[in-house]
């Protein structure tokens, strides 16, 4: 099977970080193809950034069509758009480590970027998981292309996870980033619970679901949009 990872901001660098988690998954007989959107931010740390992510997004899934897709941005942007388009299932990253850590222990608690993007997770972990679920949002005040440059980085989310942990009386940690998909291991050491990183859970999550031979159903909201007019971006 062929699973298209997509990175919805523009750097590369970051794309290669989540082709090497995704790839760390995913089975003998699955090829992952990871692409880095052709427009749009170079990171993605506010709802106009992700306003703006989604064309890139939409013409990745058209420009390579896979079994099964991965939108590899903790914003879940453009997932319902990219279903309508994708064939096969689509699942961001947010959903599916969301899902996985609600399988994991009583409660988990998201340690993200920055701070103004603690809104959009809240917004995503209501419509995920059961209320109660989600325990807290923390940031670590590191801007998404820092967390490649800066050395702290590490030090950081274990700070902010450790005193989330605490201030939540959770028992699971989501990283709130795909530029965080190297860290679950270390962290995990460190804080001694679960760290999920998205890319990898949302890779197996597809991978899962295009074995089973499932994929989006088309019969409502998610069929192919109707043909019309479009100007501008992307038709
Ligand atoms: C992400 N931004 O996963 C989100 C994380 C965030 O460019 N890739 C980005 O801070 O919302």
């Amino acid at each position: 099977m062929r699973i298209l990872v997509v990175n919805p901001n523009t750097t590369a660098e970051m794309t290669a970080k989540i082709e090497l988690s995704a790839r760390a998954v995913a089975g003998p007989g699955t090829h992952v193809e990871a692409v880095t959107s052709t427009m749009g931010p170079a990171s993605i740390e506010s709802h106009y950034d992700e306003a703006l992510s989604v064309p890139g997004i939409l013409a990745a899934v058209r420009a390579h069509p896979a079994d099964g897709t991965v939108i590899a941005c903790f914003g879940d942007p453009g997932l319902e758009a990219a279903r309508e388009l994708a064939d096969g299932p689509v699942v961001g990253i947010a959903e599916a480590a969301m899902h996985a850590a609600a399988l994991l222990g009583r409660g988990f608690s998201v340690v993200t970027t920055l701070d103004r993007t603690r809104g959009r997770a809240w917004d995503l972990a209501g419509r995920y998981v059961a209320a109660g679920v989600c325990r807290g949002v923390h940031a670590c005040d590191i801007p998404v292309l820092e967390l490649d440059r800066d050395p702290t980085v590490t030090d950081r989310v274990v700070a902010v996870a450790r005193a989330a942990l605490a201030a939540d009386s959770s028992d699971v940690i989501v990283l709130g980033c795909a530029g965080m998909a190297d860290l679950p291991a270390v962290v995990s050491k460190r804080v001694g619970v679960p760290v999920v990183d998205g890319v990898a859970a949302a890779t197996l999550l597809v991978q899962s679901l295009v074995t089973l031979g499932l994929s989006t159903s088309k019969h409502g909201e998610f069929a192919p949009p109707p043909p019309k007019r479009y100007t501008g971006l992307i038709g």
